[in-house]
């Protein structure tokens, strides 16, 4: 094994005082069954899992040490936090006095070539500690989630005097296979408040993803404040499918969002749609338009019937404000411009004009993602495609050495119906169904080159869906899968196994209140 640098612990243990230890050791008498590292529920599958068969006690004496470099002590925290959640035990962080050196969890930077990337962690479980090390907050970030999912859903009774929650001990190593593992969330068919958003990146970060996209701007809706252009919201914020009442985020919601993404290592990406898909713009300034006719509230489903002008000046300043307004809020690399089903604008407009966002989108300073439209116009290599539909589109992408985000329909669209009993969604590319969205491999998909592919995304639009519990419906069990899909190598996934660890979600489905769709694909734990 490689060497582990543990500057903390060694002077940790220096200090200890015997005698307290002594103390609770008496308490501490632990008869364990045998454990089982490598049969844990984890999602997703770990890269490299070395079995023991020992235990490790969470209990009332576990403490947590972190290294003091960035981030390390806030993701203690975090840990600390949701072992109270599940567990109702309290366990300090970082705290000067050392009340017992028999249950610690040590949070550690470390700089073993082990670790492969920043999202790269190693667990090393062993009956009296339990350390995570990583090259970066982020890594121990996904670590943590590893250790939730490994402290049982409830206690058990040993031979001590207070109730334990047993880790199987052994040595986990894991890194993602992919950068990019996101969702995206269409606020503009129908708006999400912050909270449930909140709720929802939670429940992301619990699985390891790390992007949520945020379609901000549709026909229907206009959902983020531009303060340049106040009609944007107040005019196009006002109207949603179906006739509701639409909303939008003013910008410290917006704001408030991306804190509580970054908190959880997840980036926020903002899509502002255009040319087409832009008619909640036009109806509250309508010298945008260049569909000809006068922009009316719209609150239906169909698509491709809006365009900005793309001859106009005032579109680019406006264009501008937006990005400008947009990419101050948004600490992520990305911005994503659409660029998706724009049927009445013409090609020879289209692509001049695809090329003139994108100077604008790294004039801001930020790196452009397009729908996969987007690759039929010049296009810089750094700018990046998201596949939803055309094969050709996305190869065209990666002729032009353009980096790809998968997201095909078939197989990612978390808005299509799991099948004939679905309660909500569309069915526009038939229905997609627990098995269908995990059952294929991202690595070798439609002939794009593993070395092209950022990673792979997961959009749910909400034409079909207006509250969290919808959105949580469509979503789970399916954005589970996904998760898997973006971070585990193609060998240690297999659907036979994957469906008994999706099965023992449950626990943590019902604590968290989730309205998994009850697919009959699984068999649930109860
Ligand atoms: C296609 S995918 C769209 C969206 C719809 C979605 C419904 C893409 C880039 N555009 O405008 O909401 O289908 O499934």
């Amino acid at each position: 094994m490689k060497k582990f640098t543990i500057p903390f612990l060694s002077a940790v243990l220096f200090t200890v005082s015997l005698n307290s230890c002594a103390e609770q050791k008496k308490k501490r008498v632990i008869n364990f069954p045998e454990t089982d590292l490598a049969e844990e529920y984890l999602i997703p599958k770990p890269l490299e899992v070395t079995a023991d068969s020992g235990g490790f006690a969470l209990d009332t004496f576990t403490v947590i040490y972190t290294s003091s470099a960035k981030g390390y002590e806030e993701v203690g925290k975090f840990l600390a936090e949701k072992i109270k959640a599940k567990t109702n035990l309290i366990v300090p962080v970082n705290v000067a006095e050392i009340l017992n050196m028999e249950s610690a969890i040590y949070i550690n930077l470390s700089d073993s070539f082990d670790l492969e990337g920043p999202e790269a962690y190693q667990l090393i479980i062993s009956p009296d500690s339990l350390v995570l090390n990583s090259h970066t907050a982020e890594g121990a970030f996904r670590g943590i989630q590893t250790i939730r999912q490994l402290i049982p859903e409830v206690g058990c009774d040993t031979l001590a005097a207070n109730e334990i929650w047993m880790i199987p001990t052994g040595i986990i190593n894991d890194a993602p296979q992919f950068e990019y593992r996101g969702t995206m969330l269409d606020v503009a068919r129908h708006f999400f408040k912050v909270e449930d958003v909140k709720t929802y990146i939670d429940n992301l970060a619990y699985y390891k993803l790390n992007t949520l996209h945020l379609h901000l701007t549709d026909d229907q809706g206009w959902r983020i404040e531009i303060k340049s252009w106040p009609k944007l919201t107040e005019i196009g914020g006002a109207s949603e499918v179906g006739g509701g009442p639409g909303g939008y985020y003013t910008q410290l919601d917006y704001s408030e969002i991306v804190r509580h993404a970054t908190a959880n290592y997840i980036t926020i990406i903002p899509e502002i749609d255009m040319p087409g898909h832009t008619n909640a713009a036009s109806v509250a300034y309508p010298i945008l338009n260049g569909n000809g006719k006068i922009a009316k509230v719209y609150t239906a489903m169909r698509v491709g019937f809006s365009t900005l002008d793309t001859h106009k000046d005032t579109v680019y300043t406006f264009i501008d404000d937006v990005i400008r307004e947009v990419s101050a809020l948004s600490p992520g690399p990305y911005f994503h411009i659409g660029g998706d089903e724009s049927h009445v604008t013409d090609k020879e407009d289209f692509i001049p004009f695809i090329n003139r966002v994108e100077k604008i989108v790294q004039k801001h300073g930020k790196r452009m993602i397009g729908w996969e439209e987007i690759a039929n116009a010049g296009m810089d290599s750094t700018s990046i495609a998201q596949f939803w539909r055309s094969k050709k589109n996305t190869l065209t992408a990666v002729d032009k050495g353009m980096k790809v985000i998968l997201s095909p329909a078939k197989k990612a669209y978390l808005d299509m119906k799991y099948d004939e009993d679905s309660e909500f969604g569309l069915d526009w590319v038939g229905h997609v169904p627990v098995d269908v969205a995990y059952k294929w491999a991202p690595e070798s998909y439609e002939s794009i080159p593993i070395e092209n592919i950022l990673g792979i995304e997961g959009p749910l639009w909400s034409e079909t869906i207006n509250t969290i519990s919808e959105l949580e419906y469509l979503a789970f069990p399916r954005i589970i899968g996904f998760a898997e899909l973006g971070w585990t190598i193609r060998e240690n996934r297999d659907w036979e196994d994957y469906r008994i660890r999706l099965a023992n979600q449950t626990p943590y489905l019902k604590r968290m209140n989730i309205n998994y769709y009850r697919s009959p694909v699984i068999e649930w734990k109860q």
